[in-house]
């Protein structure tokens, strides 16, 4: 069913991290109003879609988004309006023409991206479905995802000295998403005892993960199995596994990896990572190598590329053409799909289709900056992606996703099947 907008407001608000984004409100001709809220990362790739701030060091500290709420608010409510549209890949394609560039510079990747969410939305109201039974057909057969949390944090999100970013838990072999969230519930009340216990700081990260003083991945990943068995759960990818991404771009430096103030080749990367494939029930690794470092990639895939996922995350952007390029040349086998990254709904699947054609997996993720909006649990139950991030099981910007998981599960989700 086509839609007919009426109306789109952009509202300068806050993210979990107090910076300032856009909550988008869009009504249409049928009386419908849905609403959708923008994630912005902190670690982020070089050929990501370009997000609007506003530079003004007077507010914000130079992180004001009324540039692009101006975007939202002039140029694109002034297209859109009034016109009907099919689809929402038509909707999209609106907005890309009229903003004329490569990366959405000009009206910024965050206007672009909250209309896109929004109208995702309006569309799914049209047809009285859930949103996620929307996405049902663009990829895979839709299922309920595995979530992985984030319960460890470092690198760029968090002041400790742990030069790698995240630390997840993966619930491979539960039952059920409801079994799920709760093992990664537990799990993390059981790694807060730990790290208390030890007399370790339980301050969090920006996904809500504890971020402890620690400086080796491999206590990190210690500790993680210790909470896990402590849990009572099974380790490895019949109970619970364990996924990491260093995003390792952010310690990449004059052509070496900097870990805990030692500096690691490409090669030595690699051989540390297998080391601790060996020795820990690691079945993820994303960005485990830089965004420019695609031959030491072609390299860690030749290695490791049989034995677990690699993601790309900052190496890829959710960008299909990059993600083609990947493909071609055996890099990594999987790739993160962040809706902000490549900046519209439509450009998310087509990069999730071109995955799918070149049997990469797909993993969902949230940014590290968040809202309440939990569009993306919908996305990967839609398009059937297998896999979800969306960091720990805390806080209100993160369980809003988890919790509509559940919802999903409960409800007219409830027939699919969990797992990748
Ligand atoms: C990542 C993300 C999300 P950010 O690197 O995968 O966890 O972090 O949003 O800061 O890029
Ligand atoms: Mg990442």
């Amino acid at each position: 069913m086509s839609i007919v907008i009426t109306s789109i407001h952009a509202l300068e608000i806050l993210d979990s991290r107090s910076r300032p984004t856009l909550w988008i409100t869009l009504d249409t001709k049928d009386g419908i109003q849905v609403t959708a809220g923008v994630p912005a990362g902190a670690s982020t790739g070089t050929r990501e879609a370009v997000e609007l701030r506003d530079g003004d060091r007077e507010r914000y500290r130079g992180q004001g988004v009324l540039k692009a709420a101006a975007s939202v608010n002039g140029e694109i409510r002034e297209a859109l309006i009034g016109r009907s549209f099919a689809t929402l890949a038509d909707l999209d394609q609106a907005m890309i023409d009229l903003d004329g560039t490569e990366n959405k510079s000009r009206l910024g990747a965050n206007a672009v991206v909250g209309v896109s969410i929004a109208a995702s939305r309006a569309f799914a109201h049209s047809t009285g479905s859930p949103l996620w039974r929307t996405f049902v057909g663009a990829v895979n057969e839709p299922r309920l995802p595995v979530p992985h949390f984030n319960v460890l944090n470092g690198g760029v999100h968090a002041l400790n000295e742990l030069d790698f970013q995240e630390f997840m838990i993966a619930p491979l072999g539960a039952p059920s998403t409801s079994e799920a969230v709760r093992a990664g519930s537990e799990i993390y009340a059981e790694l807060r005892a730990l790290l208390h216990a030890r007399g370790m700081a339980v301050g969090l990260g920006d996904e809500g993960g504890f971020a402890p003083e620690i400086a080796q991945p491999e206590e990190a990943l210690s500790l993680l199995v210790e909470a896990i068995s402590k849990a009572g759960y099974r380790q490895g990818r019949d109970g619970v596994a364990i996924a990491m991404d260093p995003a390792s771009s952010e310690f990449y430096r004059g052509g070496s990896y900097h870990v805990a103030g030692t500096p690691f080749s490409s090669d030595e990367m690699i051989d540390r990572y297998v080391e601790i494939v060996d020795r820990f029930p690691v079945w993820l690794l994303e960005d485990g190598l830089a965004e420019s470092d695609w031959d030491g990639w072609e390299r860690l895939t030749e290695r490791l590329g049989g034995r677990i996922e690699l993601v790309g995350d900052d190496i890829f952007c959710t960008n299909p053409t990059i993600i083609a390029q990947a493909i071609d040349r055996g890099v990594g086998n999987a790739a993160l799909i962040k809706v902000n990254q490549i900046g519209t709904v439509t450009e998310t699947i087509e990069a999730m289709r071109v995955c799918r054609d070149g049997d990469y997996r797909q993993f969902v993720s949230h940014r590290s900056g968040e809202t309440p909006d939990s569009f993306i649990s919908d996305l990967a139950v839609g398009t059937g992606a297998g896999h979800m991030k969306t960091g720990a099981p805390a806080r209100g910007e993160r369980i809003a996703k988890y919790n509509r998981l559940l919802e999903i599960a409960d409800t007219d989700g409830s027939g699919l099947p969990y797992g990748l």
